[in-house]
């Protein structure tokens, strides 16, 4: 087992204050890396030492891999978390951290690059019995192998990268033309945002749930999953609000859905926190997606529902300690849901809209929880992601979660700059997100076409 008596925090806003706030009470001191536009920012107060390590744009900073394998050096940590984004899945940094003798919290740097790679995902979930949308064997190797598959499965199909994410390298097609249209576009975007150029292909399933099993695992081949997140409400594949369980979601496919999601981790030889992702269809079929290497934004509603911090069992995965759990001592207990409150400006089809925050008055009460970095007078800088905080409530029902988060939206203050706060009111009014009736299409019908 290893010691870590200080962690180096390679992260930024709620994140990095969150990983902060679990070494502190785990007795471990923490180091926190900061870009130039974000001197000055509350959170790193609490930290034990901060580094400087670059200017506002990520590529100067966050995303400089020697610049803060420079400062876990100086600073004489013994292992960096890297929060989620940034460098989060990046195999090279995983590497290097290893060389320098440096624990990376987060899974093995082949497990990285195995489940990074969504074509070669796709082929070990089928090997392990795990349902994926029909499609293709492997990466297709040209355009005619691409019609052949769509003529086989039937349209619409979606052509994907290998290394895509974000939404990114994806099209779909719905007839042979688009067909050739899109697999040339999924090639080249790949290839230009990724530098990977090869693309597989699936069946289309139109709207669906998108639902992710949360797993940990440990060194010594153990392996649990914490029950499951939907997070179907989204928008250009921003996740706006996730709840824990999926509403609906019959007892008996939840299940078989953690059972598949333990299975694949398992041939991975995965090790530390992760997420399985699925799309779920209208009749509770549900298909392997991908697999996230990372802490994701939205584990806080797993955290209510199952009382186990996810970032304290990262650094004690990352020791060597053994889960100090087993199946059976997983209880999923009531209902918790997130949203996410970003800067953005509604009237100006959201973009991101940074400023100081004049007033900000938190929400609060009975099973209520706010994981944020802001305050009155803190300004959100242009460089990043416009999240700024994750309102997360806790209750015994779904009826009573979304009273309270309608509650908690009601008394959230914040002023000087727009949020998506209004959006989030009418969302929770919405009648069919009240019945459980969501899908990834959901925002875009009713909200934003
Ligand atoms: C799909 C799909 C439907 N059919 N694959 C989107 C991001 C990536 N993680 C996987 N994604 C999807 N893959 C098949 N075969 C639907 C999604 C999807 C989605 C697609 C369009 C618009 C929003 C979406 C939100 C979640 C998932």
């Amino acid at each position: 087992m290893k010691k870590f008596s200080r962690i180096l925090i390679a992260n930024r806003g709620e994140i990095a204050l969150r990983i902060l706030r679990a070494c502190r009470e785990l007795g471990i001191e923490s180091v926190i890396v900061h870009s130039t536009a974000d001197s000055g920012a509350g959170y790193l107060d609490l930290a034990d030492r901060t580094v400087c390590i670059g200017e506002g744009p990520s590529q100067q900073s966050y995303l400089d891999i020697s610049r803060i394998i420079s400062a876990a050096e100086i600073e004489d940590v013994d292992a960096i978390h890297p929060g989620y984004g940034f460098l989060a899945e990046n195999v090279q940094f995983a590497e290097i951290c290893e060389s320098c003798g440096i624990e990376f919290i987060g899974p093995g740097v082949e497990a990285i690059r195995l489940l990074g790679d969504k074509g070669r995902a796709r082929e070990l979930a089928k090997q392990e019995g795990v349902p994926c949308v029909p499609g293709s064997v492997g990466i297709l190797d040209n355009e005619d192998e691409a019609l052949d598959v769509a003529q086989e499965i039937g349209y619409p199909v979606i052509v994907k990268a290998v290394a895509g994410g974000g939404g990114r390298g994806m099209r779909v097609a719905h007839n042979n033309i688009s067909l050739q249209n899109g697999y040339a576009q999924a090639k080249a975007e790949g290839e230009a945002a990724f530098g990977n150029p090869d693309v597989y292909l699936e069946r289309y399933v139109d709207k669906p749930r998108h639902v992710e099993i949360q797993i940990l695992a440990d060194n010594h081949g153990e392996v649990v999953h914490l029950g499951e997140r939907d997070c179907s409400l989204q928008r250009r594949h921003q996740k706006l609000i996730e709840e824990s369980p999926s509403p609906g979601l019959p007892p008996d496919v939840r299940d078989a859905m953690g059972d598949a999601a333990k299975r694949l981790v398992k041939a991975a030889g995965y090790t530390n926190a992760g997420t399985v992702e699925f799309i779920v269809d209208r009749d509770f079929n549900f298909y392997f997606i991908e697999v996230n290497t990372r802490i994701q934004v939205e584990h806080p509603v797993t955290e209510m529902v199952t009382g186990i911090d996810l970032i304290k069992e990262q650094i004690r995965l990352a020791r060597g300690e053994p889960l100090g759990m087993t199946q059976d001592d997983i209880q999923v207990k009531g209902v918790a849901i997130e949203c996410r409150i970003n800067a953005e400006n509604p009237e100006d089809d959201f973009r991101p809209c940074p400023g100081t925050i004049e007033k900000f008055r938190a929400p609060g009460g009975f099973g209520v929880r706010l994981d944020s970095h802001v305050y009155s007078g803190y300004t959100v800088p242009p460089n990043y992601d416009s999240m700024i905080a994750k309102l997360i409530v806790y209750q015994e029902t779904r009826e009573e979660a979304i009273s309270c988060m309608k509650r908690c939206l009601d008394e959230f203050t914040i002023e000087g700059i727009s949020t998506t706060i209004p959006l989030a009111k009418d969302i929770f009014k919405h009648l069919n997100f009240v019945a459980g009736k969501v899908n990834t299409g959901f925002i875009e019908e009713y909200f934003l076409g």
